[in-house]
C-alpha cells in the first residue's frame, strides 16, 4: 500500500506507533489523514517529529532537475536569510512571494517592501515579485494570474523557509480556486509539513508543497509551545516606541534584554508581535549564563536590529547597545525597512 497523507504528504503505515505516518490498522484503507495530522487538525494537539531539518536539499536537488515553476515564499517579518537559500539551491525560474502581509502596519506600503526587497544581491532566476495574505486572500487573484503566465507545466513547486505559510497559501487556492474540499496541515510549529505533497487545483495546475528549510537560529526552536503562541503574530502589529536615555534598558518578555550603552536620548521602536510585552527599566546590568549570548553592536540611524523570528527595531540615532538572548538565536543588523 503506497497512499500519502493528504495533510503532510507523509506515507501511511500502520506498523509503528510512534514513527510518522501511523495510523490506526483498522482504518487505514480508509484513511486520509495520517493520526498525528488528524489530531493536530481535530483538537489542536502538536506531536514533535524528529527532522535534521535537512530534507529540504534532496527535494530542491530533484526539483532543480525539473524544468518547473517555483514559488519560493519568504515570511515578511523574517526574510533576509530566506533570500540566501534561494541563491545557494533553486536554479529553476521562481515567483518570490513575500507572505503574511496583514501583519504589518497598513501605514507601510506593498511597493516600499518590494523596492526594499529588490536591493538584494539575486540570482536572476526570480522573475517576479509578489506581496501576498493568505489570511485576508490579499493579492491571491494577483498570483493565480501570475502563475498561468510564468509556469511550464501543471507542476507548480511551493518552496520556502518552515512556517512562512506554505501549506496556508495552499489550502487558499484549493478554496478560491478547485473543486476539492481537502485542507493540508498548518500549525504554528515547525515542520508541519513533512513531504512532498502533490495537490490537485484543477487539470492545469497542481501544487506542490513540500516541507521547509528549519531555521536553526530561529527563536522558534528555543521556546515553548504557548510562548510560541505569542511570538507569532496573528494581526496587524502596532509598533511600539519606546524613548530611553543611555544607560537605561528594555526588557522584551523572558525573551530579550536591550542595553543602550551610549549614545544621544533617542527612540527604539519594536516591530513585534503585540501580545509581546515590554517593560522599560532604569539601569543596565550584567548578565551572565551559559545559555546567555551577549552582542556589543553599533548601530546607525539607517539600520534596523532584527532578533531572528522575533521582531525589528528601529533605532533613530547612532546607538552602541547591548543585547542579550538565548545562545544560537541569530541577531544582526540590516538597512532599515521601514
Ligand atoms: N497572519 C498570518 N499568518 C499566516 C499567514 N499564512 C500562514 N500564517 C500562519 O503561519 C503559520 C505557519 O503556517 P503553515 O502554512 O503551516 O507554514 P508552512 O510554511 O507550511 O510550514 P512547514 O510545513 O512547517 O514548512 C500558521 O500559524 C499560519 O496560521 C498569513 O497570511 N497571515
Ligand atoms: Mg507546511
Amino acid at each position: 500500500m503506497n497512499r500519502k497523507c493528504l495533510g503532510c504528504g507523509v506515507l501511511l503505515q500502520c506498523e509503528d506507533k510512534d514513527k510518522i505516518g501511523y495510523v490506526n490498522s483498522e482504518i487505514i484503507n480508509n484513511a486520509d489523514y495520517c493520526e498525528r495530522c488528524f489530531r493536530l487538525i481535530n483538537y489542536g494537539e502538536y506531536k514533535n517529529v524528529e527532522t535534521d531539518g535537512n530534507e529540504y536539499i534532496e527535494i530542491y536537488k530533484n526539483i532543480n532537475k525539473t524544468n518547473d515553476l517555483v514559488l519560493f515564499l519568504v515570511d515578511i517579518l523574517n526574510f533576509d536569510s530566506s533570500i540566501e537559500m534561494i541563491n545557494k539551491y533553486i536554479d529553476n525560474k521562481i515567483i518570490l512571494v513575500i507572505t503574511k502581509f496583514d501583519i504589518i502596519p497598513k501605514s507601510v506600503k506593498e511597493e516600499k517592501i518590494k523596492k526594499y526587497i529588490k536591493s538584494y544581491n539575486f540570482k536572476s532566476n526570480i522573475i517576479d515579485i509578489v506581496i501576498v495574505s493568505s489570511k485576508t486572500n490579499y493579492n491571491m487573484d494577483l498570483l493565480y494570474n501570475k502563475i498561468n503566465e510564468y509556469k511550464t507545466s501543471n507542476k507548480v513547486y511551493i518552496t520556502g523557509n518552515t512556517n512562512v505559510g506554505k501549506s496556508t497559501l495552499i489550502n487558499k487556492f484549493i478554496k478560491n480556486y478547485s473543486n476539492n474540499d481537502i485542507k493540508v496541515t498548518t500549525s504554528i510549529l515547525p515542520s508541519t509539513t513533512i513531504n512532498l505533497n502533490e495537490i490537485k487545483i484543477n487539470d492545469e495546475l497542481f501544487l506542490i508543497d513540500t516541507p521547509g528549510f528549519l531555521q536553526k537560529d530561529n527563536i522558534f526552536n528555543f521556546v515553548s509551545f504557548e510562548k510560541l503562541k505569542k511570538i507569532m503574530p496573528n494581526r496587524e502589529i502596532r509598533p511600539k516606541t519606546y524613548q530611553i536615555s543611555e544607560g537605561s534598558s528594555l526588557i522584551v518578555d523572558d525573551l530579550l534584554r536591550i542595553e543602550y550603552v551610549k549614545g544621544d536620548k533617542n527612540s527604539f521602536t519594536f516591530y513585534i508581535s503585540n501580545d509581546i510585552i515590554i517593560d522599560r527599566i532604569n539601569t543596565m546590568t550584567n548578565l551572565r549564563g551559559k545559555d546567555l549570548q551577549l552582542q556589543e553592536i553599533d548601530v546607525s540611524s539607517y539600520e534596523d536590529v532584527v532578533v531572528n523570528g522575533l521582531c525589528f527595531i528601529k533605532i533613530t540615532k547612532n546607538a552602541k547597545i547591548r543585547i542579550y538572548c538565548n545562545k544560537g538565536i541569530k541577531v544582526y543588523k540590516r538597512k532599515s525597512l521601514i
